[in-house]
């Protein structure tokens, strides 16, 4: 199971090729609305104010109304590129944005905008996850959600996964809305912006996927998550807080009714263990902001660098739909590799209860 991209955020459309998907999978292009509303622009102050429709056209791989096993195509025209905001950048590299290593890369620079580094990329990743969501829960219950962890120096006091889908920000806990709402805004006004962690959980995860060594599961969804714009760094489990853990405190031990904690993350040894599968993923602030910088441009002058136009003061904060799609396509693909070597699930004995 492999999802490609292709498309620039100013250019006409973006779009998916998904290769290896199992055919009689039941998807209409009203499927893709929901997910891809969650990540969209435009819909609060809090984030860029571009606007887009988002609507998928299903261009192969689906006949009346159910996958095939051919490739599947999806598109979406872009309606509202403007790439005049970049006239005054249009050659000069903004400090901490990708700008300088595709110059570096490639030797061309193109004028019309973010192109490929540009967080419109990640709405196919979204519109594809939506199949391998649908796919997840129909064949094994499994089921991929997020929410965002931290912004800048604010992390949640509460948590209720019924607050998460009720505010902008994918926050867990609905008492902390208004202070988010005035930093965000306070943050806006200044023209800085700041990171943010999302964490996403796959609930049923069944043991046994993933492969011991190459192709391990979390090594998988690292570089899934790695391969976001603008993210710094993945947890799985306890991630980097394990360094100052004993043994003793870190392992999860277990019971005839289940494990009795999940340090882990639900993965041992690259293959899940039957536990939900826990990752969080670190953004770093956005590089477009309207605070001068110092920097270069295309012919080595010194440049001071504004970044004027629509964009995002924390591309964190419509990133866990963007981390849920990851997750979602990492675990189809090893699902379907699980299935093709070991066949199906559910035959070895004891089980632990995740
Ligand atoms: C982005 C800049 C803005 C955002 C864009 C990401 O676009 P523009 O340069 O056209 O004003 O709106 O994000 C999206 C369009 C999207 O769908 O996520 C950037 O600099 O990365």
């Amino acid at each position: 199971f492999r999802v490609t991209t292709f498309g620039e955020s100013h250019g006409p459309a973006i779009g998916c090729v998904i290769d290896g998907c199992p055919p009689g999978i039941a998807i209409a292009a009203e499927d893709f609305a929901h997910d891809l509303a969650r990540r969209a622009t435009g819909k609060t102050r809090h984030t860029s104010a571009r606007r887009e429709a988002d609507e998928v056209e299903i261009l192969s791989g689906v006949y009346e109304g159910k996958t095939t096993g051919t490739p599947i195509a999806l598109l979406i025209r872009n309606t509202d590129a403007r790439s005049k905001d970049y006239d005054k950048i249009v050659e000069q590299f903004r400090p901490g944005h990708a700008d300088y290593t595709y110059w570096q890369k490639y030797g061309i620079r193109d004028p019309r905008g973010g192109g490929r580094s540009s967080a419109r990329e990640t709405t196919m990743r979204v519109a594809a996850a939506v199949i391998a969501k649908k796919w997840l829960v129909e064949k094994y219950g499994v089921s991929v959600r997020g929410h965002l962890a931290q912004i800048g120096g604010i992390i949640p006091k509460s948590f209720d996964w019924n607050a998460v889908e009720a505010n902008p920000f994918f926050w867990p806990d609905a008492a902390q809305i208004d202070e988010l709402e005035s930093y965000m805004d306070a943050l806006r006004k200044s023209g800085d912006s700041v990171g943010a962690l999302v964490t996403v959980v796959a609930d049923g995860v069944p043991p046994g996927w993933g492969e011991p060594i190459y192709g391990k599961l979390d090594g998988e969804i690292a570089a899934a998550m790695m391969s976001i714009n603008a993210v710094k760094g993945v947890e799985i489990g306890d991630g980097f807080a394990s360094v100052a853990q004993k043994g003793s405190e870190h392992r999860d031990e277990a019971a005839r009714d289940g494990f009795l904690s999940n340090h882990a993350g639900g993965i041992l040894g690259g293959i899940s263990s039957g536990q939900p599968v826990v990752v969080s993923v670190a953004f770093k602030p956005t590089s477009s902001l309207r605070l001068p910088a110092r920097s270069l441009d295309v012919h080595g002058n010194e440049v001071e660098v504004v970044t004027t136009g629509r964009h995002d003061p924390c591309v964190g904060i419509r990133a866990t739909p963007i981390c849920e799609a990851m997750l979602a396509l990492v675990l189809m693909d090893q699902a379907l590799r699980h299935r093709a070597q070991c066949g199906d699930v559910g035959d070895v004995s004891p089980r632990i209860p995740g």
